[in-house]
């Protein structure tokens, strides 16, 4: 097929500001051209994704959805990105069979029935704003079947979720390298902020004495501060923030991979990169990542915020076989695994 990627908002390709869409983005493009299908990513001025070539288009940034509140009016700035990236796509939609549309805006839901060739909406967050919600929901209804979700539990933040299409995500596992021999130490990987329930991990790792390595951007520096102020005895480390090749070599090394989110993390993109290394996960049991890791295969689901849960889990880590770890990853969440979803959704849709 003819397919016409259009990009996220808020930042260029490369950024770091699309956060997991960027990678997403990326690795679907990887999977339809590896099966032959002709793609034309269109983007912000700016933008790189690797070696496929971008349509590259100026104007002002959107403002990220999860900043705003529930009631949040729908805005764009003067000459809006958002708005050259879809007057683009109009002026060429005849070219293409499909349109694939991976920002979290308005625009694109709203322009949906204004075009001529369809559009599939990759929804890459949960339930952010009323404004959002009501006009992804008229597009679920009028186009059933075009609106797609990372995860059941994304899909359960908003109210059509059962009419929304399930893909999971799809990784370059060639990257990864399974590590057979953990070091003695856990890992924590994400954005360092309230919503990621940091502290719950350090306080395992202080109940356990087994040390804490922590990777990911500071961004709440006074967040941080409570923490390091509040278990001034906990075996942590702060290791910076690493790029894939560098983060897959510490992060394998690990005993396990701790997540403890507050919030309904969408999908949990570095559990899967931790599997794909042979590195169980214990997670809470809430959003993405309570449906990616196998309870006692692949780690150990842990009751939300119970720290006791955590210690217990840590201990029983020597039951969990590392590389069934690195074959489910392969089953599930290899790019060809996810190339099938997305070739099988397109065939639907079109
Ligand atoms: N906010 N307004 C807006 N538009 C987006 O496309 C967007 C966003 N916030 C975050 C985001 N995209 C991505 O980083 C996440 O979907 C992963």
């Amino acid at each position: 097929m003819n397919l016409l990627l259009l990009s996220t908002s808020v930042g260029p390709l490369g950024s770091g500001l699309g956060g997991g869409v960027e990678l997403t983005l990326h690795n679907m493009a990887k999977t339809l051209v590896q099966r032959g299908h002709r793609i034309q990513i269109v983007a912000p001025a700016g933008s790189v994704c690797a070696s496929f070539p971008v349509v590259e288009v100026s104007g002002a940034l959107q403002t990220t959805a999860q900043s705003e509140g529930r009631d949040a009016w729908i805005t764009m700035p003067p000459n809006s990105v958002l708005a050259n990236l879809w007057d683009y796509a109009r002026q060429v939609q005849d070219d293409y069979d499909l349109l694939l549309n991976f920002a979290y805006d308005w625009l694109p839901f709203y322009l949906t029935p204004f075009f001529r060739r369809p559009i599939a909406h990759l929804v890459s967050m949960g339930s952010l704003t009323d404004a959002m919600d009501r006009v992804i929901e008229q597009v679920v209804l009028q186009y059933p079947g075009t609106v797609a979700v990372h995860s059941r539990a994304q899909a359960a933040t908003f109210t059509f979720g059962e009419r929304c299409r399930c893909l999971g995500n799809g990784f370059d596992l060639s990257l990864y390298q399974f590590c057979p021999e953990p070091e003695n130490y856990l890992g924590w990987v994400g954005r360092i902020a309230p919503e990621k329930g940091l502290e719950d991990a350090v306080a395992a790792a202080q109940a356990t004495n087994m040390p804490l390595k922590i990777w990911g951007v500071l961004q709440d520096a006074s967040y941080w501060q409570a923490i390091c102020t509040q278990y001034p005895d906990a075996p942590i480390c702060y290791e910076g923030f690493l790029p894939t090749a560098e983060l897959q070599q510490a992060l394998g090394k690990c005993r396990a991979l701790v997540m403890t989110p507050r919030w309904i993390e969408a999908f949990g993109n570095v559990a899967i990169e931790a599997l794909a290394c042979g590195v169980p996960v214990v997670a809470y049991r809430r959003g993405g990542p309570a449906e990616i890791v196998v309870d006692g295969k692949t780690g150990w689901l842990v009751e939300p915020d119970r720290v006791d849960g955590l210690i217990e889990a840590i201990a029983r880590l020597d039951q969990i076989d590392r590389l069934t770890c690195r074959q489910h990853a392969e089953a599930e969440y290899s790019l060809e695994a996810m190339g099938d979803r997305l070739e099988q959704w397109f065939a639907d849709i079109t």
